[in-house]
């Protein structure tokens, strides 16, 4: 479409959607790696909330505030310079529009492929803390997955992790910067949503965020709640694939994010995805004797290619479900 090439104008702001601000969440599970109970609590985290808050994960903080730093740098750039880096899709600089489709939101970002790493048009430090980062963060993701998979008491117990290691696996990452939005909130006392409610299609996303609130979560009984935030913690949701993969035990459940008024907020998210040939299905060993496939097959190649046209908060899973 033409329109991708053009810069971001006061149009795509007024289209920007706005929202009150939510109760603090203190619910989020917390759970530390190490402890001999992660494989528990990471399942049940997982089938309750979808999300928790990882602790003790041996990912160096001098890794996330380097790359926290370099980006701030290349956010801080004048807008013409920050542009020979998009456009965003499928892998670059983006600047309020989101996807293909007409989502805007109050927010720039890199979007990037990990596999290869994407050749990033930026200075060399920066490309270095985000390479040095996502091997860590990676390395992370085969962790978890294997811990959930030892939960999950799945055979091999690298099920799940295998899908992320492949060579060919389609994970890719992502900083975004959310400027904070002072004079337009003070204009309606709601905040200017970031980045719109959404599920993540992937297996899992990992996020690391800068000491500015803005994720929040839909609960079960639908309210949205703010997840306080952490900088020296990841907070970990499960991804439209995995749910698939468990057949719907494990959730993966709509999250947004709201611009701050007053500080900017920077996250990075590293999002573990299946090579596009790999058939998405629940995994025989997860499934009850006589238990119900609530999904059809599908690759991920066809998730992909049907994500890429839908709109942000679209149910992308509905169109797979066994009904
Ligand atoms: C949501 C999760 C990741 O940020 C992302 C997003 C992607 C994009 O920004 O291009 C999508 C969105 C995300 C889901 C539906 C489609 C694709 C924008 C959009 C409207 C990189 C991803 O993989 O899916």
């Amino acid at each position: 479409m033409v329109v991708l090439s053009q810069p971001a104008t006061l149009d795509h702001c007024s289209l920007i959607k706005t929202c009150k601000p939510t109760g603090v969440f203190t619910g989020i599970p917390v759970i530390d790696l190490r402890d001999g109970e992660a494989k528990t609590l990471i399942v049940k985290a997982c089938e309750e909330f979808g999300f928790f808050k990882l602790v003790n994960h041996g990912v160096p903080i001098e890794l996330m505030t380097r790359l926290e730093t370099e980006a701030l740098r290349f956010f801080n750039l004048p807008q013409s310079e920050k542009d020979e880096a998009g456009p965003p899709a499928p892998f670059g600089y983006g600047n309020k529009r989101i996807g293909l489709n007409g989502d805007v939101g109050w927010i720039e970002y890199l979007l990037l492929n990990t596999n290869p790493l994407a050749s990033l048009n930026t200075p060399e430090n920066f490309r270095y803390a985000v390479k040095e980062y996502i091997e860590a963060v990676k390395r992370l993701a085969f962790e978890v997955l294997e811990v959930m998979g030892d939960g999950l008491k799945i055979e091999p117990r690298d099920a799940l992790s295998g899908l992320i290691r492949d060579e060919k696996s389609d994970s890719c990452f992502r900083l975004n910067h959310y400027p904070p939005c002072s004079e337009l909130q003070a204009l309606s006392g709601r905040n200017l949503i970031g980045f719109g409610e959404h599920t993540d299609p992937q297996i899992i996303s990992i996020l690391r965020s800068n000491n500015t609130s803005g994720l929040q979560i839909c609960l079960r009984d639908r309210t949205w709640v703010s997840v306080p935030p952490d900088q020296t913690s990841f907070i970990i949701n499960v991804g439209d694939a995995l749910q698939v993969l468990s057949n719907g035990r494990l959730r993966s459940v709509r999250h947004r994010v709201l611009a701050g008024s007053v500080k900017s907020r920077v996250s990075m998210i590293y999002f573990g995805g299946p090579p596009m040939s790999e058939k998405i299905a629940p995994i025989p060993s997860l499934m009850a004797k006589g238990e119900e496939r609530l999904y059809k097959e599908f690759t991920w190649w066809e998730y992909k290619n049907s994500a890429s046209k839908s709109r942000l908060g679209d149910n992308r899973l509905g169109l797979f479900e066994n009904k």
